[in-house]
């Protein structure tokens, strides 16, 4: 007699490297989402934090490293291959006041590639709270994002707005080649 059993829950434990110029919210994103949480105060990341998630992307449970890394320049050199080495999915954060920052993500992007292969990316534009100073639209988030092939988000990790989304979104697209 076959027995039926129900579906085995497809367990994926996956590595996701946040990446993004100093300061446009990597580390409060990852805060917010991990702990819920909103840190006022800033305190500069050395070489990478890194925190656990469990989250359930539609038949999956995504088991998510999150590495956090520091965004300073000679940093990225120094340290990006062990950083990016293995590492299954890219969230690449810009700072919606600060223009340069979308731009930089190019770079970023192709050194992770460079080393990781072509992952699953979005790309965040933080900051979302700070209407008065933004100067980055919503539309050249997502002309960039359709030139990288991939979906954008807006977030405010200080109100938790499009939080959840943007790490759904990435556990859904590393989900859908595991
Ligand atoms: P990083 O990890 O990318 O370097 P952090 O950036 O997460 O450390 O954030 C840098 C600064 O931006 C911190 O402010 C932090 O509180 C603030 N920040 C991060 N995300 C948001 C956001 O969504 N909205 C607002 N208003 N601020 C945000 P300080 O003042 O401590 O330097
Ligand atoms: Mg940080």
């Amino acid at each position: 007699m076959p027995v039926l059993l129900p579906p085995k829950e497809q367990v994926l434990k996956l590595k996701v490297c946040f990446v993004g110029e100093f300061a446009v919210g990597k580390t409060s994103l990852v805060n917010r989402f991990a702990h819920d949480t909103f840190q006022g105060r800033y305190m500069a990341t050395i070489g990478a934090k890194i925190q656990k998630v469990d989250l359930k992307v539609d038949q999956s449970r995504v088991i998510m490293t999150l590495w956090d890394i520091m965004g300073e320049k000679g940093f990225r050199e120094l340290l990006r291959e062990a950083y990016f080495e293995g590492a299954n999915g890219l969230v690449a954060v810009c700072d919606l006041t600060r223009p340069a920052s979308l731009l930089d993500l190019e770079e970023w992007i192709a050194a992770v590639y460079r080393i990781a292969g072509r992952i699953p990316l979005v790309i965040v534009a933080n900051k979302a709270d700070l209407t008065e100073h933004a100067v980055v639209t919503e539309e050249e988030v997502q002309a960039f994002a359709r030139r990288h092939d991939c979906e954008s988000y807006i977030t405010s990790a200080k109100t938790g707005e499009g939080v959840g989304e943007t790490f759904l979104a990435i556990g859904r697209g590393m989900a859908r080649l595991a």
